[in-house]
C-alpha cells in the first residue's frame, strides 16, 4: 500500500517535470561560441514602431553562453511590461513583426506552461525575459548573459539569422529587428563593458 503510494506520487511527480521540458529534452549549455562573435540588432522604426534602441549579443567568456545587452526606448508606457525573445524567422524587409513566426524553440517545448525563471534548461531557448525578466518602459536596459542561446552556424539555438521581438503585454507585437553579425567593436560599447 505505502510503496503503491509512493510509486503513485513519483510518477506524478516525474509527469510534471516532463511536461515542463522540450520533447527533444532540456536545452544544453552552449560552451563553444566563436571568441568575439558578435549580432546587434536595432530597433529603428522600420518596422512601423516609435520603439528605438538596440540589443547586442556576444559571445561569453570562455565560449560559455551569450552575453546580452539591451538599450530600449520609447516603450509605450501603458502596454508593459514587455516580453521579448528571439524569434525564428528574421524580419521580412516591409518590417511586418507577424512573420517571424514562432520563438526560437528547438527542443521544441511550447510556449505552455510558461518558463519557469529557477529552472532555465527546461524553456525554450528563445524565450529571454522568461528566463531573464521583462522589460519596464518607457527606457530599458538590461544585461545578462544566457546559457543556451548560440552563436555557432549550424545548431538549432543559433539566432544569428533570425530576430528579436518585443511584445505588449496583451502579447501583441510591438517591435521585432533582425540580427546582423558585425566585425565592429563600438555597438554596444556605450552600454558598458
Ligand atoms: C532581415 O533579414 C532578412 C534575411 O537576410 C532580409 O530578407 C530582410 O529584408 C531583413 N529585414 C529587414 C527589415 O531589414
Ligand atoms: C502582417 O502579416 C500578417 C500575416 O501575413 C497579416 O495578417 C497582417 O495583416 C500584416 N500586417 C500588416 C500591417 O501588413
Ligand atoms: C539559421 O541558421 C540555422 C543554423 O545555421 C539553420 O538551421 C536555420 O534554418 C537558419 N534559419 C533561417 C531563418 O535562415
Ligand atoms: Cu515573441
Amino acid at each position: 500500500m505505502h510503496i503503491k503510494i509512493i510509486s503513485t506520487f513519483a510518477f506524478a511527480a516525474l509527469g510534471a517535470i516532463a511536461q515542463h521540458t522540450g520533447h527533444l529534452g532540456d536545452a544544453e549549455e552552449v560552451l563553444n561560441n566563436p571568441a568575439g562573435a558578435k549580432y546587434v540588432a536595432t530597433f529603428d522604426r522600420s518596422d512601423g514602431c516609435s520603439v528605438t534602441g538596440k540589443v547586442v549579443a556576444t559571445s561569453g567568456a570562455g565560449g560559455k553562453g551569450v552575453d546580452f545587452k539591451l538599450l530600449v526606448m520609447n516603450l509605450p508606457q501603458s502596454m508593459g511590461p514587455f516580453a521579448f525573445h528571439l524569434h525564428d524567422q528574421p524580419v521580412p524587409s516591409d518590417g511586418n513583426c507577424t512573420n517571424t513566426l514562432g520563438h526560437l524553440d528547438p527542443y521544441q517545448r511550447g510556449q505552455t506552461p510558461p518558463c519557469d525563471m529557477e529552472m532555465p534548461q527546461t524553456c525554450e531557448v528563445g524565450d529571454l525575459s522568461g528566463k531573464h525578466n521583462k522589460l519596464e518602459g518607457p527606457t530599458a536596459t538590461m544585461r545578462f548573459n544566457d546559457k543556451y542561446a548560440a552563436l555557432v552556424p549550424g545548431i538549432g539555438a543559433f539566432f544569428g539569422n533570425r530576430s528579436i521581438v518585443i511584445h505588449a503585454s496583451d502579447s501583441s507585437r510591438i517591435a521585432c529587428a533582425n540580427f546582423t553579425k558585425t566585425m565592429m567593436s563600438w555597438p554596444g560599447s556605450e552600454l558598458g563593458s
